[in-house]
């Protein structure tokens, strides 16, 4: 039987051990642009027994129209690229591995977070009920604040190429700039997510109406990132039935058994799988019956699918140990990783853990420390 400790192949990688940093959005990237105090936070939780075996970094955009809240770092620009070899050069050189979450927001965005102040991309043209996280000035001051998103315009067909293109950049750039590999944001109502399910998607074209219409752009993007850098350095994650942004299926089981049979012969690294709501209930619903996971990773086994299985949301090491017991590769963290950067070292000896504190979540001021690199790990 594996624990959490102990190591693992996955894909192109050897990882010291089970225990992984979730993607984590921080907001502390001004101008877009990851930060030294970045390195500090990653290098701080890379350690190969005591931290992560892998980090997944925080959700980043691969073009300017894939922005959806304020000082999120992107992937999209030389200057970024220089500034994330920074960040996993620091991960590398304590003997940590890194992937980049690459991400598209799709509706959940902000006119102002936009190029030109133009509106949002999505399948169609139907506002997301969520908030989103934009900086304003008030009284010479930068305040962060919750608002509603922006009504979006349906992508046409002949701008759906540009991106799966956008991807493929992305992924070469994740590359260059010294990450072990990426991880398709497919989850939490995003771009990817919105084409998935019919809440979001009301095409009436190649990429809407049945599911094999609605996987598509997926499928595509899946496709295009394994050609550019190789499928053994390539995950994805999903939510299946997340309602997080707004996100609305009212059949997930068939939908996302389709999706993982289509990647099966692909080579992937690993399948990311949040259970349940994202950051709530495990056992949230959506459709017709409670979601079965057992039978998803059946679905893609069957279909011939090797990837690591990697589960995430509310674990605990109990939970992390049955989970893991039960068939799971790879456990991942979120909340548990921002307050604890030895967070795999404390499960392993049952404790003690620093409590996460919410009000630094976000923002929280872009060079403090506060929150954020100031966690301390043990003696
Ligand atoms: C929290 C705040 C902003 C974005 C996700 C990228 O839910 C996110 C996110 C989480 O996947």
């Amino acid at each position: 039987m594996s624990t959490l400790f102990d190591p693992v192949h996955v894909g192109a990688w050897s990882l010291p051990n089970r225990s992984v940093m979730a993607p984590l959005t921080r907001n502390r990237a001004p101008g877009q642009v990851p930060t030294p105090l970045m390195a500090t936070y990653y290098a701080q939780r890379a350690h190969p027994q005591h931290g992560a075996g892998l980090i997944v970094t925080e959700a980043t955009p691969i073009c300017p129209e894939g922005h959806g809240y304020a000082d999120t770092p992107g992937l999209h620009t030389d200057e970024q690229v220089r500034a994330w070899k920074t960040v996993t050069d620091a991960v590398h050189a304590v003997g940590g591995h890194i992937v980049v979450q690459l991400w598209h927001v799709g509706r959940v965005s902000h006119t102002s977070l936009q190029p030109d102040g133009q509106a949002p991309v999505a399948p169609s043209a139907v506002r997301a009920n969520a908030k989103t996280y934009i900086f304003t000035e008030q009284n010479g001051q930068t305040v962060g604040t919750f608002v509603a998103t922006s009504e979006p315009r349906a992508l046409r067909l002949d701008e759906l190429p540009g991106i799966v293109q956008a991807y493929r950049d992305a992924a070469r750039r994740a590359i260059e700039a010294g990450f072990d590999g990426i991880e398709v944001h497919g989850a939490n109502g995003y771009l990817l997510d919105q084409f998935l399910r019919r809440g979001s998607n009301h095409r009436t074209d190649a990429y809407g109406g049945p599911i094999e219409h609605r996987a598509r752009l997926l499928l595509e993007v899946m496709r295009a990132v394994c050609d550019e850098i190789g499928a053994d350095r390539v995950g994805l994650r999903l939510s299946p039935v997340t309602a997080a942004n707004d996100a609305q299926d009212d059949d997930p089981q068939p939908l996302f058994e389709h999706v993982v049979r289509q990647l099966a012969p692909l080579g992937l690294a690993y399948l990311h799988l949040i259970e349940g709501q994202t950051g709530g209930a495990r056992d949230f619903q959506q459709g017709p019956a409670p979601f079965d996971y057992a039978a998803l990773r059946q679905a893609y086994r069957d279909a011939g699918g090797r990837a690591a299985w990697m589960v995430n949301n509310g674990y605990d090491a109990a939970l992390a140990q049955q989970a893991l017991d039960g068939g799971a590769d790879l456990v991942a963290f979120g909340k548990g990783f921002i307050a604890n950067p030895d967070l795999t070292r404390r499960l392993r000896q049952g404790g003690p853990f620093n409590e996460p504190d919410r009000a630094t979540f976000y923002g929280g001021g872009t060079q403090s420390e506060k929150g954020y690199t100031d966690y301390p790990a043990l003696a």
